[in-house]
């Protein structure tokens, strides 16, 4: 961490001299994102920094519980109104991913941009860039941030990190389960983090609808010859029909287990018109972000994501995914991307 701790300088000095602040979680927001915020929102208030949180899209329910997290907001007026002197994006290897993309050329003023995150496909777009791929979660990070600068943290804040930490680390079992992972952990459990709390609201919290869906995610797994990678779609159908958002990464960390799979790919329909897919791999000789990126995503060498325009069509032994244009064979892209 200590190679970092010049940065955490210079992030807390441009909060010092800024009048307004806005934190920034990523769309479609993970506990990780919201962990995070929730602990930077914590550091703003105890240096009585005016500051707003925001995330494109709204926090999904199982992620209600966390300490404060009514006061994110999803309008983009709370973004483009205000004149902020200081941006601060949590957990976002880009701008698009962030959601805020679009937002960006409409801001008002010329606000710093701190870009905070633990993605090994950060495109460092901030002006100052605190990305750190070895840690498990960016609310790792904002731990050792908070620390560092000796900032005393109560049970909600200690609660909203674990959080990040737990979820990202799919409760302690994929590779981002460290050693500076779980002493973090240990230090935020005896600061007073609710870990029952946390587990039965993320990892163990399933509706009947969301079991439903993995159902039919299940009934579609198949596993192409070609690869090795095991996959299986969600379409808008699906979720429209279940009345359930629109998601795949709990999914995919399910079937992660798959003893076979060289990889393992969820593909959902979003309602615009493109695929949202989530890699994971278990295995040593597998970068799952190359194919990511193959694609135009992004993401960890175990887990990432892609998103591509395109549709769903049925066939006789199951789905074909066809790109908008069209493109060359999907499934050709995807072993030329996985032989890279
Ligand atoms: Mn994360």
């Amino acid at each position: 961490m200590m190679e970092f701790y010049p940065l955490f300088q210079k992030i807390k000095e441009e909060i010092e001299k800024a009048q307004k602040v806005v934190v920034i979680a990523h769309q479609n927001p993970d506990g990780d994102t919201l962990g995070a915020l929730l602990g930077i929102a914590h550091y703003l208030k105890l240096n009585n920094t005016d500051h707003k949180l925001f995330c494109t899209t709204s926090v999904p329910d199982y992620l209600r519980f966390l300490p404060n997290v009514d006061a994110v907001h999803s309008h983009e007026s709370i973004l483009l109104d205000n004149e902020f002197d200081v941006i601060i994006i949590l957990d976002s290897g880009d701008l698009a991913y962030a959601g805020v993309d679009i937002h960006f050329r409409k801001l008002k003023g010329l606000p710093i941009v701190i870009n905070i995150d633990h993605h090994g496909t950060n495109t460092n777009y901030g002006h100052i860039n605190l990305v750190h791929p070895q840690a498990s979660s960016t609310s790792e990070i904002i731990y050792h941030f908070l620390d560092y600068f000796r900032t005393p943290i109560d049970k909600e804040v200690a609660t909203s990190l674990l959080t990040g930490i737990l979820t990202d680390t799919g409760g302690f079992s994929n590779m981002g389960t460290t050693p500076s992972s779980m002493e973090v952990s240990s230090k935020l459990l005896a600061l007073g983090a609710r870990a029952r709390e946390i587990v039965s609201n993320t990892l163990q919290n399933k509706s009947l609808a969301q079991l439903q869906l993995w159902g039919r995610a299940l009934s579609r797994l198949k596993q192409d010859k070609k690869t090795g990678i095991v996959s299986t779609i969600l379409t808008q159908k699906d979720f429209q029909e279940l009345k359930i958002e629109e998601s795949s990464e709990g999914i995919a960390n399910f079937l992660n287990n798959v003893e076979q799979a060289k990889a393992i790919l969820v593909m959902y329909e979003k309602g615009d018109g493109t695929i949202k897919g989530s890699l994971r791999t278990t295995r040593n000789d597998v970068d799952v972000s190359k194919i990511a990126k193959y694609f135009g995503g992004g993401g960890h060498a175990k887990a990432a994501g892609f998103s591509i325009k395109g549709t769903f069509v049925e066939t006789k032994t199951g789905w074909q995914v066809i790109e908008s244009p069209k493109q060359d064979n999907f499934i050709d892209k995807l072993s030329k991307a996985i032989r890279m």
